[in-house]
């Protein structure tokens, strides 16, 4: 097989910024080690919980600190960053001086998403997303954080399942690469990855259902009546309580992912989190010609309120989501 490695992707493809080589060429190197952690499972002792709650109230898997801790290190020593912010920190991450002072992007990450799924030997990921840092500022605050998902630079994901992957855009499609343990390299083996317009299946946590609004009640119950009913076609379920996952399957073969707000997530605005889920997931699909909306918009043209804000997701082949959409205006 002619394989291309990702070093040599990135040597070759158009990228708008010249700085996300470097960018790209490090995060593939923290997943690397975040998976050496995750392959090794009860190994080494790491599968448990500790006492401590992230800023969203859920309890720390050792491993989301321990990703964290190693996706900060491994991403600030290129120089590129003038901020970081994670999903197990309340604030933006305080870089060193020699760390920022010349950097011009934000890092924005999950640094273990599923992490519900760690101990059960579940798939589980990283995801990412890359902003532009306001011009002239060189200690972001949160505000220089909150831009559009629109404004990304690069998005993607690392995905620790049956084999290791990592799936990103830049602008120019998205793109798959699978780690060849043998070399360490990240070889290309899902170029111009694109999601089935049509699909017949969904992926959402039923146990919520009495929770649900309408338009998502309708909806289900019609994917659930089947050939007999108004969709006229039969539907399959999945749901891995891993985005990841889900997003990643919706990619090779396409379906829908739902996260509605419902009953009990309201106040909180919904479950998955706008900056370091949603965002970085709803570009990946728009570029591989999927949707992603939150029910009323286009996900990324949301402007953010907050750097752990809350948002309902409803993602995946564009029939479905353009059919969702009539649910809702109903
Ligand atoms: P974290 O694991 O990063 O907190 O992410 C949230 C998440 O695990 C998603 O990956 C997944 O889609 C969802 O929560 C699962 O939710 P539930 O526990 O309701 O099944």
């Amino acid at each position: 097989m002619n394989k291309t490695t990702l070093a040599e992707f990135l040597t070759h493809a158009e990228l708008a910024e010249p700085a996300l080589r470097g960018m790209i060429t490090d995060i593939a190197q923290a997943c690397k080690a975040i998976a050496v952690q995750v392959n090794k499972g009860a190994l080494l002792g790491t599968m448990g919980s500790l006492e401590a709650q992230n800023v969203q109230g859920e309890t720390q898997k050792q491993l989301d600190v321990i990703s964290n801790d190693l996706f900060l290190q491994m991403n600030q020593q290129g120089g590129h960053y003038a901020g970081m912010a994670s999903e197990e920190m309340d604030e933006p991450y305080v870089m060193a001086e020699r760390y920022r002072q010349h950097g011009r992007y934000l890092l924005l990450f999950d640094p273990l998403d599923g992490s519900s799924n760690v101990n059960l030997n579940l798939s589980v990921g990283t995801i990412f997303s890359i902003l532009r840092c306001p011009h002239g500022i060189s200690e972001p605050l949160v505000m220089d954080f909150l831009q559009p998902g629109s404004a990304q630079v690069c998005a993607g994901y690392a995905l620790y399942g049956t084999s290791t992957m990592l799936v990103l855009t830049t602008g120019q499609g998205v793109h798959g690469f699978t780690l060849e343990h043998d070399s360490g390299d990240f070889v290309l083996t899902h170029a111009s990855m694109q999601i089935a317009a049509s699909s017949n299946e969904f992926a959402i946590n039923m146990a919520r259902q009495r929770w649900w609004d309408a338009p998502v009640q309708r909806y289900i119950a019609d994917c659930q009546a089947g050939s007999e009913g108004p969709l006229g076609k039969d539907y399959n379920m999945r749901w891995v309580a891993s985005m990841v996952a889900e997003v990643h399957r919706i990619l090779i073969r396409g379906g829908v992912f739902m996260y509605p707000v419902d009953a009990k997530t309201r106040e909180a605005g919904g479950r998955l989190r706008l900056m370091y889920e949603a965002n970085p997931m709803a570009w990946l699909v728009e570029q591989a010609g999927g949707l992603a909306s939150d029910g009323q918009q286009r996900i990324l043209d949301i402007t953010p309120q907050g750097l752990h804000q809350r948002v309902p997701v409803y993602l995946g082949s564009r029939d479905e989501i353009q059919r969702m959409a009539t649910y809702f205006n109903a």
